[in-house]
């Protein structure tokens, strides 16, 4: 007798043993990534594109699980195919939206601020020598200060809260070098620090009463 094994069930096993993991893993993978690139294309759309674009895709998937069950022959790579293009084509349609911003983008970005962002304030594209931050809610209403590198600054500090804080700069979070420690602003006051020139670079500050009261201060270059 032959002894070598049928070349066909060698196939057979080798496709068939991984199959009950491989298959799972495969659908988590591909439902994460549809998932993701979604959200990605309707947090970009305005909220009524949105809505409309998740309505036309579950559409899709009904529709295409149902082409699915009923089709009576086995599926080709054609039909896969077809299948696809029926599923993406609402990505398809927002991402063309998205980019072109026919969609009224411009809208979107004036609704976002109200989207739990009103605490950090965008950073500001120039470095300047006369900073401002504020105390709210025991957070600093900006994370990020941008000053000018090599020339004295002042930082006016306001404290809209009914606890004192102080504002500190340091050479990073380890709190190891101390470049500038803040008096204590009483509750409702306000104080224009006046920090000496720092060299280009990162540094951490922080209000050392409330140590998670941080945040980056950027030196620069002015331009
Ligand atoms: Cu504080």
């Amino acid at each position: 007798m032959d002894d070598t094994p049928r070349p066909d069930l060698v196939e057979e096993v080798r496709v068939r043993v991984p199959l009950p993991i491989v298959i799972p893993a495969v659908a988590v993978i591909v439902i994460g990534a549809v998932a993701f690139g979604i959200s990605r294309i309707l947090l970009n759309v305005p909220s009524h594109v949105a809505v409309a674009l998740a309505l036309v895709m579950a559409v899709n998937v009904l529709g295409a699980c149902a082409y699915v069950a009923l089709k009576p022959t086995p599926m080709t790579s054609g039909t896969w195919a077809e299948l696809f293009v029926v599923l993406t084509y609402p990505v398809i349609i927002g991402i063309v939206l998205t980019q072109t911003g026919i969609a009224g983008s411009e809208e979107h970005a004036a609704a976002a601020p109200h989207e739990g962002q009103q605490q950090t304030q965008a950073a500001p594209a120039e470095p300047t020598a006369e900073l401002q931050i504020a105390a709210v809610d025991l957070e600093w209403d900006t994370e990020e200060l941008l000053a000018v590198a090599d020339e004295p600054l002042t930082v006016a500090v306001e404290n809209e809260d009914p606890t004192p804080h102080n504002f500190s700069i340091y050479e990073d979070d380890s709190l190891e070098k101390e470049l500038f420690i803040g008096e204590n602003i009483a509750p409702s006051a306000s104080s224009e620090e006046e920090i000496d020139p720092l060299a280009a670079g990162e540094y951490y500050f922080q209000c050392d009463l409330h140590p998670s009261m941080n945040g980056t201060l950027t030196a620069e270059q002015s331009s």
